[in-house]
């Protein structure tokens, strides 16, 4: 077995599917290929690269449990959000370490989907590293717009950021999320690596509109993430969560604490 392939079955064990995690591998230089300079990694063209995303299965499992085992007795809901300021984004991070960690010999870059470079840009374009792994196609506008007017006919109202793609998952939808790209910078892939095209699962120029139209304009209402019929899909407890602003978020996973202790009242010094 190549280096790369004993690499990536270690890598799914420590991310496996039951714990709601996929990973897939990828070359440096596909991805380099199709996006500007702005965003290009500074790599050889066959550096091996793995993307992880997660499944619908993560909140209640991986996450939960992980969550859970933050609380110590006596803690009251401000207590657990002072230790866990960002709970998805501490989870994965806490998580995603293991991966490094497991190589300590070896040259791995972590970069997750929040972080940015010095200009505020995003360090890696996930939708774009999604499709070159053949996990998720991503439907870009260009696929369909090819002018103003064609994307005014869609969206008579402009949505006040700008325009972009969403990739969709052939089993999932909408129903997963990418959370970073492991780069093993001393790791290349042989020229005969086979990389596996992603699979659209919509048909129709229609579809992909109404898909770019529900994820740029609607998305609040989570029904982008349906597109593509997919076979397993968030709970609803898990679209309450992500459908609200982080700082809103406890309130609904406050039962899976039960113990809490109740806050205590505002001081009435007078
Ligand atoms: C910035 C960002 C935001 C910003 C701005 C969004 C905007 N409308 O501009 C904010 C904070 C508002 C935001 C909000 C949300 N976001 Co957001 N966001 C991002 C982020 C960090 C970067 C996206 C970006 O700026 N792209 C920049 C442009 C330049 O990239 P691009 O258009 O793809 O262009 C490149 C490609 O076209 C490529 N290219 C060129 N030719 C070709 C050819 C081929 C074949 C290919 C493959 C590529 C390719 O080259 C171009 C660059 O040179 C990504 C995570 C990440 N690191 O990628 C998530 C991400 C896009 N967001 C995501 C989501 C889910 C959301 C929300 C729904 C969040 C929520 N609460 O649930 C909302 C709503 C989105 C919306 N309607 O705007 C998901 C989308 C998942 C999916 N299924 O596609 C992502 C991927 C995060 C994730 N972890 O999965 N987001």
């Amino acid at each position: 077995m190549a280096d790369y392939e004993k690499i990536f079955k270690r890598v799914e064990e420590l991310l496996p599917e039951s714990d709601g995690f996929e990973c897939y591998k990828f070359k440096i230089g596909l991805y380099n290929t199709a996006v500007n300079e702005h965003f290009k990694l500074p790599c050889d063209d066959d550096t091996f690269a793995i993307l992880v995303l997660n499944t619908p299965k993560m909140f209640e499992t991986s996450f939960k449990t992980w969550l859970q085992g933050e609380y110590e007795p006596g803690d009251s809901l401000e207590d657990l959000k002072e230790k866990v300021m960002n709970p998805i984004q501490d989870f994965m991070k806490e998580t995603l370490q293991k991966v490094p960690d497991e190589f300590p010999d070896l040259k791995v870059e972590t970069i997750h989907d929040f972080d940015m470079t010095p200009m505020r840009r995003p360090r890696i374009l996930m939708c774009t590293c999604g499709h070159v792994a053949g996990a998720a196609y991503y439907f870009r506008p260009q696929l369909v717009f090819q002018n103003t007017e064609a994307i005014e006919t869609c969206f008579p109202v402009l949505p006040e950021k700008p325009i972009i793609g969403v990739s969709l998952h052939p089993k999932y939808g909408g129903h997963f999320a990418f959370r970073a790209v492991y780069i093993f910078h001393d790791v290349k892939l042989p020229s005969d690596f086979v990389q596996l095209p992603p699979s659209s699962c919509l048909n129709s120029k229609t579809e992909i509109e109404q898909l770019l139209v529900l994820f740029n304009l609607h998305w609040r209402d989570g029904r982008f993430r349906d597109c593509g019929d997919p076979i397993e899909r968030y709970s609803q407890l898990q679209l309450d969560f992500f459908a609200k602003p982080p700082a809103d978020r406890w309130e609904v996973i406050r039962h899976w604490f039960p113990s809490l202790r109740p806050s205590s009242p505002p001081s009435t010094s007078s």
